[in-house]
Order: structure tokens, then sequence, then C-alpha cells
């Protein structure tokens, strides 16, 4: 930032920093082979040039052993860095414990994002030093794609359904956010500013603006207009699965088939709700698919998230 030369965007989070040293060590290894051969091609070159007085007379016929070795290192280097590229790219979708989720509705030209507590921004995302956080995020429209290159972050947002990734912020500062789906006419357009404060100064940021119900409080109101509880509360004469404590609850399905609860699973059961059926429960849910916004879904997973369960943090 102090306008010298920078090769690489700051580095500002946990997967940065596990990037940046990925990227160093390959380079390094790509770079020492290229050099190595680029040496013996030279030396090659002079040493066996025409005309020179080399020992032509012993040329070696094979070498079994030479071959064997310069197909089973590169193949063990390669393999190496491909398992901790692997690693490295899981823990972007692993939650990390006690993770803070930010919502991210993504729309011809802009980014929409909700904290828990019903803080909205614009093109802005706020967030605190040394919080892990994790990004749900889904599209209004057309496929989007968040970017954040002092992060090392770039994940598609995908209309239909969620992705998540997740990261630790490690500076404070601000760094650019960019759209990096680069195949309409104003996704570039789309450039926002990630701002990461101290916990303290996010927590009083996160108080100020327009006093708003939080997330799950939203999500409660709408559970009843939607007509939810109407069917899903355990006073109800309709035999419908309980839902308190869902996120992060194992399901066993109809077919057999047994499945994590997470916000995909809820979204996919409110638009889609024959697709997973729970073992021993008719299929009779409604689709509510155009009815609700992506918002108020969100609202509503949160307001699910905060009846308890394997998934709920504490403070909502
Ligand atoms: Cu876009």
């Amino acid at each position: 930032m102090n306008g010298a030369f920078h090769l690489l965007p700051p580095s500002a989070s946990d997967a940065a920093g596990r990037y940046d040293t990925l990227m160093l060590v390959e380079f390094l290894v790509t770079g020492f082979v290229a050099l190595g051969v680029a040496f013996m091609i030279v030396y090659f070159s002079v040493r066996y040039r025409r005309d020179s007085d080399a020992d032509r007379s012993a040329a070696p016929a094979g070498g079994r052993k030479l071959e064997i070795a310069w197909i089973a290192i590169p193949l063990l280097l390669f393999l190496c860095a491909f398992a901790w590229a692997a690693y490295d790219y899981a823990r972007l979708y692993r939650d990390p414990p006690g993770a803070m989720p930010v919502f991210v509705v993504a729309k011809q030209w802009m980014w929409k994002l909700e904290h828990a507590n019903g803080r909205r921004e614009i093109d802005e995302l706020h967030l605190p030093l040394g919080q892990p956080v994790k990004l749900v995020m889904t599209s209004q429209d057309v496929i989007h794609s968040f970017y954040v290159p002092a992060f090392r972050i770039k994940q598609d947002v995908v209309p239909g359904r969620y992705t998540t990734i997740s990261f630790t912020p490690t500076e404070a500062g601000e760094f650019h956010l960019f759209c990096a789906e680069y195949c309409g006419t104003e996704h570039a357009a789309m450039r926002g500013r990630v701002v990461v404060m101290r916990p303290d100064q996010f927590a009083a940021w996160l108080q100020q603006g327009d006093a708003r119900e939080g997330m799950a409080a939203r999500g409660f109101a709408l559970y009843r207009r939607y007509g939810c509880s109407g069917c899903h509360e355990a006073q109800s004469s309709v035999h419908a699965p309980d839902l308190h404590g869902l996120l992060g609850r194992t399901v066993h399905l109809q077919d057999g088939r047994s499945l994590v609860a997470d916000e995909a699973y809820v979204r996919d059961s409110v638009l889609l709700p024959k697709k997973e059926v729970v073992a021993g429960y008719a299929p009779i849910m409604p689709s509510f698919a155009g009815q609700i916004a992506e918002e108020d879904l969100l609202a509503i997973i949160e307001y699910l998230r905060s009846t308890g369960g394997g998934d709920a943090r504490a403070g909502h």
C-alpha cells in the first residue's frame, strides 16, 4: 500500500497465506527444473557441437534406471502438489467451528449482503478481523463470481442453488471486491470493497444503520406468513417433520440415503420438495418455487439455525 512495487495483491486471509505458500513452492520447484533443463541444453550444445573434441566412442545405449527416475520423480512431485492443493481447496468448503455466516445475493449488477442481525449492505462487506466467516451465496438472475483477490477467494454464485466459501480475514484494511464472471455487459462494473475491522469496531458497526429486526426474527415471521408453521409445528394435525434444530442434523430419506441438513438442503426442501423426502413422511409438501424471494428464504434458514442444532452458534 506504500506505492512500492508489489508482485501479489495484499495477503489478507488464512486462505491467502496457504495459497501463496503453495504457489511459491510450486514456483521454486518448477523454476529449479526449468533452469536445470535450460542449463543442460546450453551445456550439451556447446560440449557436443560439431567439430568439438568430445569423446563419442562409448555412447550409452540404454539407461533403464535413469528412465525410471525421470518418470517416477516428477510423478511423485506432481502428486504431492495435487494432494497439497486438494487439501487447501477442501478447507475453503469446510465450515470452521463458530464460523459467522454472511449472506450474499447477487443480481444484475450488484452485490446484496446481509448479516445475521439484519444489517444489510450493497457492494460493501464489513468483516471482523480474525473471525472465521462463511459466505452463503446465491444469485437472483445469472451466474456471478464473488472474487476478493486479497483473500485469494473466487467462488461462482449460481441461481437456483447456494454456494459457500469459508475463510478468516487476517489483516485489517480495505480490499477490492469484484465479479469475475465476465460473460455479460456489466459484471465488470460489480465492483465493491471488503472492509476488515477490529472486532470491537465491527461490533459497533454492526449495531449502526437502520434499526432492523434480526434475520432470525424476520425469518420466524416469514415462517408463519408462508404457512410453514401450520404443518411443521408439533401441535399441527398435519404429519410433517419437526424443523427445530434441523441445521447440522442427520436426515434419513425415503430412498435410503441420509444427509446432513445444510442451507442447500433447506432451500431444496422448500423449492423442490419432491427431491429429498424424509423417511416416514408422505410427499405432501407443496413447492414454493417462484413465490419466495432469495432474501426471505435465507431469513427462514437463519430462523431454523436459531432454533438450535449442530450448526447453531451462541448469540442467536
Ligand atoms: Cu456479476
